[in-house]
């Protein structure tokens, strides 16, 4: 980072962790917020009921970015899955700000919870549809009984998103919506990306 007091606090707080500069954020006497770096195509906490979140597009046919190496890690059995989802419109199977989930086949996690996330400035109110995708993704999989689920930062790559921005509306919905989880995880894969989060979250503690 180029802003040292920002350095100096991650540094500090990575003596705290358990992981990959991993910080736990109790929500509840039930669930924990987790937020580390990392490939998300390599976690998993216990595999069985873990899944991990793609922030794909409308079509669910793949694409680059975090899609991309989902994809690839999970073997193509998952592309195949993908397409047996229905279209609700021509070329459409899961519409901005909702979530389809699908087995995880090669990945260690057991599902992937394929979710959109809005292209920044593209409509009004992309915090409405960033907030839903990732209820929308929490409770899809609160309803297949998983107990543990990781993001990445959706809508922060090819989609445009402000990270200040993304990571308020993100971990604000989590504080929500998380009960009933165990663990819900950001694996963020750049250092920038996670040193803003880390911001984010604890600023969200201090708040209660
Ligand atoms: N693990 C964790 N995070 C990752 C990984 C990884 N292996 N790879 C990339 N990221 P993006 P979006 C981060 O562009 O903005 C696709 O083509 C990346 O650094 O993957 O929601 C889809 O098909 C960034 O911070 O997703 C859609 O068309 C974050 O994941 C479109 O991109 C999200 O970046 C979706 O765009």
């Amino acid at each position: 980072s180029s802003n040292p007091a920002r350095f100096r606090c991650s540094v500090k707080l990575s003596t705290m962790s358990n992981g990959e500069g991993a910080v736990r954020f109790p929500l509840s006497a039930s669930s924990t917020l987790v937020i580390q770096k990392g490939d998300i195509t390599k976690w998993s906490v216990d595999g069985s009921t873990d899944a991990i979140v793609n922030p794909a597009n409308e079509g669910m046919l793949g694409g680059g970015g975090a899609d991309g190496a989902i994809h690839r890690a999970a073997g193509p059995d998952l592309l195949q899955a993908c397409y047996s989802v229905p279209e609700v419109r021509p070329r459409v199977r899961c519409p901005t700000g909702e979530a389809r989930i699908t087995p995880g086949f090669k990945l260690p996690a057991s599902h992937v919870i394929h979710t959109v996330g809005p292209v920044y400035r593209s409509g009004s109110n992309p915090e409405t549809f960033l907030s839903a995708a990732y209820r929308n993704s929490l409770t899809l999989a609160k309803s297949n009984n998983l107990q543990h689920i990781a993001f990445p930062a959706i809508s922060c790559g090819v989609y445009g998103y402000p990270y200040d921005e993304a990571a308020t509306v993100s971990i604000s919905t989590i504080k929500e919506f998380a009960d009933g989880l165990k663990e819900v995880h950001f694996v963020l894969f750049a250092d920038d990306i996670y040193d803003v989060w880390l911001e984010v979250g604890l600023e969200a503690k201090k708040m209660g």
